[in-house]
């Protein structure tokens, strides 16, 4: 792939909607062709996808059928919108990718990680993103935070051990791929998690010439 895939993860409200503006600023001074995009969703069918996922029914969404929703969401948007930017040299910034699906159906739905890691392989092959920022905060900081907005969505709705579990996740996948997987403390000031995103910017823009 002539362009980097970049993702970004965390729980609620650690801010990944507003610093991913701010990663597409950085890179565009940096003169890098740089597109946003997010998981679920990305695409038009995508998006209708994430519109089942997220809203609250009647009817209870089984944990495979979730995941597998996930998954069909995100076939779409790799070969619609992401496979194809990044074969053009154009970077890809996602908010939330298939660490996600980790966290939040294999921690927070307790769906098996081997059943997680088959689908992985399946739709993706050995596609993995070159670089992703983990926004970490206690549970607590993260919810208040998105509390303060609108009415809570299906996965807002959870309990706090939901969370706690998605948050354990995250930080252990990080121990486990400390290459790729960056963690920001996102508990601090805007500005200090903006310092830290750059300094882990520096190293993948100085990687790649530019
Ligand atoms: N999901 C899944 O289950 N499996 C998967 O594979 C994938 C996703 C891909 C999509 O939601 C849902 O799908 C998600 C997981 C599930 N479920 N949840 N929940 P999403 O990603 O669209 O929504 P979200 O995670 O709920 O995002 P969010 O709540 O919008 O959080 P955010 O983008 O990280 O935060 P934000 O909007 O940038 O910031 C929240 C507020 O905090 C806002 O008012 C900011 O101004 C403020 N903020 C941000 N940073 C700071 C600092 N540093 N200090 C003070 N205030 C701050």
């Amino acid at each position: 792939m002539a362009g980097k895939f970049i993702t970004l993860e965390g729980g609620e409200g650690v801010g990944k909607t507003t610093n991913i503006q701010f990663i597409k600023e950085y890179l565009q001074q940096h003169k890098i062709p740089v597109v946003v995009t997010r998981e679920p969703g990305g695409t038009p069918i995508a998006e209708i996808l994430r519109e089942i996922l997220l809203a609250r029914h009647e009817e209870t969404i089984s944990g495979h059928t979730e995941l597998l929703l996930m998954f069909a969401a995100r076939s779409q948007h790799l070969s619609e919108v992401i496979w194809p930017h990044l074969i053009d040299g154009t970077w890809v910034l996602c908010d939330r990718f298939t660490d996600a699906t980790y966290a939040y159906q294999g921690g927070g739905r307790k769906i098996d990680i081997d059943e997680i890691s088959c689908l992985e392989n399946l739709v993706q092959g050995d596609f993995r993103p070159d670089l992703t920022l983990l926004l970490d905060a206690p549970v607590e900081v993260g919810l208040t935070r998105a509390e303060a907005r609108n009415e809570l969505d299906r996965f807002e709705s959870e309990k706090l051990e939901f969370f706690q579990s998605v948050r354990e996740i995250y930080l252990t996948r990080a121990r486990q791929n400390p290459g790729r997987i960056k963690v920001i403390q996102a508990d601090q000031a805007l500005e200090q998690v903006q310092q830290q995103i750059i300094e882990q910017l520096e190293q993948i823009v100085d990687d790649n010439g530019q």
